[in-house]
């Protein structure tokens, strides 16, 4: 008898014990001690699989039938180290190695910011330098955070570093909020990002600049898709760790993801939904929608 695997996985679909066989998989990264706020990521995982029990196959508005020629799956939860940042970081990017290794294409349930580091370097170990579509309200391009280098604000100063990025194919995008440094936006511009402050797209169709991401990225350059939630408006996503005021739109995110389609997306998170500041569960349903349009576009979907 067919049988749907329970509300404790994303969207009701099967759990798995191994990415071996998956053309994609859910993976939960219950770790919030990089956060410099408030936290509660941690329990982001099950909060978006929870509300994502109420999402369908089909996407109604795109088109996509993800389900019709992908094989997709849970993989719960990685066994991360919560007294260590140090040592869950090396957790985390082994576990993306098996799952790479296995052309599996990750889609992860945060978990605060920090986790794109290792994640992007198992991506890099496997594709080398990815371009970037980073969608967030902050630049997370901190040299430091309290005298740490590593901290939820400073994962892409790190990949910049290491070597992870095509550094001329980034785009920050919903970035805004008050500074550490008049000059903060500067130094990700300097290395050759895209930076698209909030204000500069209020009130506007995003399709336009996602279209200038498709052609000048092509389509056969690994991309990574990291959006942290709290790059929409805290009107809309509240649960977060971070809010900040005068953000994008659910229609601009939508926008953002979907036009997403045709670019090698090679894996993507949706980051930071922090469950004690929103028990509606809105944040978390809003998340766990994002995760399903990224799916949406992964390379191998049937469109109708
Ligand atoms: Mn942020």
């Amino acid at each position: 008898m067919p049988r749907f695997a329970g509300p404790g996985t994303m969207m009701r679909l099967p759990a798995a014990s191994s990415a071996d066989g998956l053309d994609a998989a859910f993976i939960g990264v219950p770790l919030d001690i990089g956060a410099s706020h408030r936290p509660g990521a941690r329990f982001g995982p099950r909060q978006v699989r929870a509300e994502s029990a109420l999402l369908r196959p089909y996407n109604m508005a795109t088109g996509a039938a993800p389900f019709d020629t992908l094989q997709v799956a849970d993989l719960g939860d990685v066994a991360i180290n919560t007294y260590s940042l140090d040592k869950s970081l090396d957790i985390i990017s082994a576990f993306y190695d098996e799952v790479l290794a296995a052309n599996c294409r990750p889609l992860t349930i945060g978990g605060d910011h920090t986790i794109a580091l290792p994640i992007l370097r198992a991506l890099a170990r496997r594709h080398g330098p990815v371009a970037l579509v980073h969608v967030d309200a902050h630049a997370d391009v901190n040299d430091e955070m309290f005298g740490e280098r590593i901290a939820h604000g400073t994962p892409f100063r790190r990949a910049v570093e290491e070597g992870l990025l095509v550094t001329d194919r980034v785009w920050q995008i919903g970035l805004r909020g008050t500074g550490y440094a008049a000059d903060d936006f500067d130094w990700p511009r300097a290395q050759g990002f895209t930076v698209v402050p909030a204000h500069e797209v209020w009130w506007r169709s995003l399709a336009p600049l996602m279209a200038q991401v498709r052609e000048r990225i092509g389509s056969e350059q690994a991309v990574y898709l990291s959006f942290d939630i709290d790059g929409i408006d805290p009107a809309f996503a509240g649960g977060t760790g971070t809010p900040e005021i005068g953000g994008l739109t659910v229609p601009q995110a939508l926008e953002i993801v979907r036009g997403c389609r045709g670019l090698n997306i090679v894996g993507a998170d949706l980051v930071e939904v922090s469950p004690p500041y929103d028990p509606s569960g809105n944040t978390a349903l809003l998340g766990a929608n994002l995760l399903y349009e990224m799916l949406c576009v992964l390379p191998g979907v049937r469109y109708r």
